[in-house]
């Protein structure tokens, strides 16, 4: 029996044995460039490629502004029909995001399931959810997509009977009122559950804040090699593929710097150009990490095709989970694969490094520059321990980095490099924070 997730990804309609052929579909508007363009197809391809489909052709329009009832024009729409016919493709992909009523006139006219970059990409993170939260995350996106195109249901009789990529967003089974209102009642299921897995990280980072460890969290653009960094740094053992969101769950590893001081790093879900805001919305619990880290490791593929291009992009995406101002150390990865790419481009980054999270070459730089930009962001502070209380030394050990101890009469005068955290959980042993 399907679970209601499995359900309303219409998982029962796939058939991931017979892979569905694609036509990508692209307009060029007033301030695209042809090369743009090109690229963000390159990746749709990979895209439509990672959710389990094959592109068999691609169509580009030059338009001041998207028609209102196709978004392409209407020659454009008969040239695409003759394409889909002649190459038997299954289902159009648009790289733009249609609306629901031009996705809704472009199946009718067509006769097959037109979805756009947004349905693709909630495809992938519907494969690849693991977790409850993950899974709650992603259906919560999916139904929030859905919800305005139920209607769509009514007159093209589609995809139901197909699997795929289409099939999983095409109209179909759910055209009634109980249908929509079964979805709210979903959304708002989803939403609570998501609230309280909230609550509950709140709790978990309140006693890790105790702990006083600094935190660092890993982002980047999808591929990058992020969870590849984790697992060379600590035996996190997360699962790295040459796949396209492959990790949608966040995992965390201590991991003890050059000056031994440990901190917490978390590998985080991968971003891409023009990621779904329904997306980041309903991940939001999870991309909680990186706003609140202490500091960002923003790892880049150095053999991508634009690794500026996609530098730009994971930084939007920062900025919408309000974790631009967060610090963030860039690491240029697969320095194996692409030497020279990496060299240059750690060049025209002032304070990035190179590393290859496979060989290794590169990590030991990566990881004294990670410790000394933190030491930047913790400071210097002096305390007063009376003799008999060893567990406060030993926290003082545990946490920061011990300057310099001296006896005194009422106790053991201690100079330590302590996080924000770690100070403020002392601050009755504190006599003095002189230098930051
Ligand atoms: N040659 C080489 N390959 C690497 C390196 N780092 C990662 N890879 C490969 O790049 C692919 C993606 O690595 P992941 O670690 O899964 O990338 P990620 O950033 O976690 O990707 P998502 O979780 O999908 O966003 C895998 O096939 C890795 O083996 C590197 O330094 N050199
Ligand atoms: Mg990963």
């Amino acid at each position: 029996m399907n679970t209601p997730y499995q359900e309303s990804l219409g998982a029962s309609l796939i058939d991931r044995t017979i892979r569905e052929k694609i036509v990508l579909v692209s307009v060029l508007l007033p301030g695209d460039t042809d090369e743009s363009v090109e690229a963000s197809l390159d990746e749709l391809e990979l895209l439509v490629d990672t959710a389990g489909a094959d592109v068999v052709a691609r169509l580009v329009q030059r338009r001041s502004a998207p028609d209102h009832t196709w978004y392409i024009g209407k020659g454009k729409v008969d040239e695409l029909k003759e394409v889909c016919l002649a190459l038997d493709a299954d289902t159009v992909v648009f790289d733009n995001n249609l609306a629901p009523a031009q996705q809704f006139n472009l199946e009718k006219v067509l006769g097959r399931t037109a979805i756009d970059r947004t349905a693709v990409i909630l495809d992938i993170f519907g494969q690849n959810a693991h977790t409850l939260e993950g899974k709650a995350q992603v259906e919560l996106a999916l139904l929030r997509y859905r919800l305005p195109r139920l209607r769509r249901g009514k007159d093209a009789k589609l995809s139901q009977q197909r699997g795929g990529v289409g099939g999983r967003f095409g109209g179909g089974e759910t055209k009634t009122e109980v249908d929509r209102r079964r979805i709210m009642r979903r959304i708002t299921k989803l939403e609570h559950d998501l609230r309280s897995l909230a609550d509950t990280r709140d709790l978990q980072r309140k006693s890790r804040g105790r702990s006083g460890l600094a935190t660092v969290a890993i982002v980047g653009y999808t591929n990058a090699g992020k969870s590849t960094l984790l697992n060379q740094l600590t035996d996190a053992g997360v699962l790295t593929e040459d796949r396209l969101f492959a990790t949608l769950d966040p995992t965390t590893r201590r991991l003890a710097l050059s000056g031994g001081e440990p901190v917490l790093l978390t590998d985080t879900v991968g971003f891409v150009r023009r990621l779904p805001h329904g997306l980041i919305e309903a991940f939001k619990g999870t991309l909680e990490v990186a706003a609140l880290a202490d500091y960002l490791v923003h790892v880049v593929d150095s053999s991508a095709a634009d690794p500026e291009g996609q530098i730009a992009a994971v930084r939007v995406v920062l900025g919408e989970i309000n974790a631009a101002e967060v610090p963030e150390l860039i690491v240029f990865n697969k320095c194996d694969l692409a030497p020279l790419d990496a060299d240059r481009l750690k060049a025209e980054h002032v304070g990035s490094v190179a590393v290859s999270s496979v060989t290794g070459e590169g990590i030991e730089l990566f990881l004294r520059t990670l410790a000394d930009r933190l030491r930047a962001i913790t400071k210097i502070v002096e305390l007063d321990i009376p003799y008999d209380r060893g567990d406060v030394i030993a926290s003082v050990h545990r946490e920061g980095e011990v300057v310099s101890t001296t006896e005194s009469e009422s106790g053991l005068r201690v100079r330590a490099r302590l996080s924000e955290a770690s100070a403020g959980r002392l601050s009755e042993f504190v006599v003095s924070s002189p230098t930051a």
